[in-house]
């Protein structure tokens, strides 16, 4: 991983000099901020663009210049209400200003959209999925599928990696949450989320203690069945159920910094 993403870096820099006029490609002092899946550290503006250009869903970046730090996103500002905000720091792109030829050797690449293109060290090219565990949130949750378990042993499985089940609290995150597992094509599946009625039949918790404040529950749901007392993301909307389905994945959420 270490030599191919010097290699990338390699490519980026020396394609910087056909580059030049890119400055009609970027909006100076902006940043179209909530649309991040993922971002890359110690990158310039090439870098930025080829890793977007590289990842199908990705429509736009912003790149902290202050930072060195790119953030890829998964809209662009024509498919979204928010204008994008006045920072002094960033530089906001759209992929589609961005010729292929930005990413060097996977110029030529026809990755389908859950993939994205990487350049090996021998300078080969695949293309590999782009898993949830790849994305990241702002700057520092990130997400990852884990095996299947039943709800208190993936609770707990979570708690010891550092991190806990997720917990879509906000209308934002519940949203992102939505948006990404349906770019990965994970939308029909179903995922132990963490909310639970465990401490107090119908009154949910989050595995951290606080109450729901924001839900996004499936039409009569939870259903006030005494024996459902664990929280599923169901095709995309909240389900209670039953806790000791073991062969169900969760999404464990995390803190960046706290990666073990
Ligand atoms: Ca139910």
């Amino acid at each position: 991983m270490f030599s191919a993403s010097l290699v990338t870096l390699y490519l980026s820099y020396s394609f910087a000099s056909e580059m030049c006029g890119y400055e009609n490609r970027i909006v100076d002092n902006s940043r179209l901020k909530g649309f991040s899946f993922d971002f890359i550290k110690g990158a310039n503006v090439f870098k930025c663009a080829a890793e977007c250009v590289q990842r199908n869903f990705c429509k736009s970046f912003d790149f902290d210049r202050k930072r060195k730090t790119c953030y890829l996103n998964y809209r662009n500002v024509s498919e979204v209400s928010e204008s994008p905000e006045y920072n002094p720091d960033f530089l906001h792109s759209n992929v589609q200003d961005w010729p292929k030829s930005v990413t060097g050797l996977c110029k030529n690449h026809t990755c389908s959209k859950h993939e994205k293109c990487i350049v090996m060290v021998n300078k080969t090219t695949e293309c590999v999925p782009i898993q949830l565990r790849d994305l990241k949130r702002n700057d520092t949750m990130a997400f990852t599928v884990n095996s299947p378990l039943s709800w208190p042993n993936a609770s707990a499985e979570c708690q010891k990696k550092g991190g806990s089940l997720m917990m879509p609290k906000t209308e934002d995150i519940n949203v992102f949450l939505d948006e990404i597992l349906t770019e990965l094509g994970l939308n029909s599946k179903k995922f132990w989320l963490g909310g639970t009625d465990a401490a107090e039949w119908k009154t949910w918790r989050w595995v951290d203690g606080t109450e729901f404040i924001y839900n996004d529950w499936a039409t009569s749901e939870p259903d006030e069945n005494v024996i459902q007392r664990c929280m599923v993301l169901n095709r995309l909307e909240w389900y209670n159920s039953k806790c000791w389905y073991e062969n169900r994945k969760h999404i464990l959420e995390y803190m960046e910094t706290s990666r073990i």
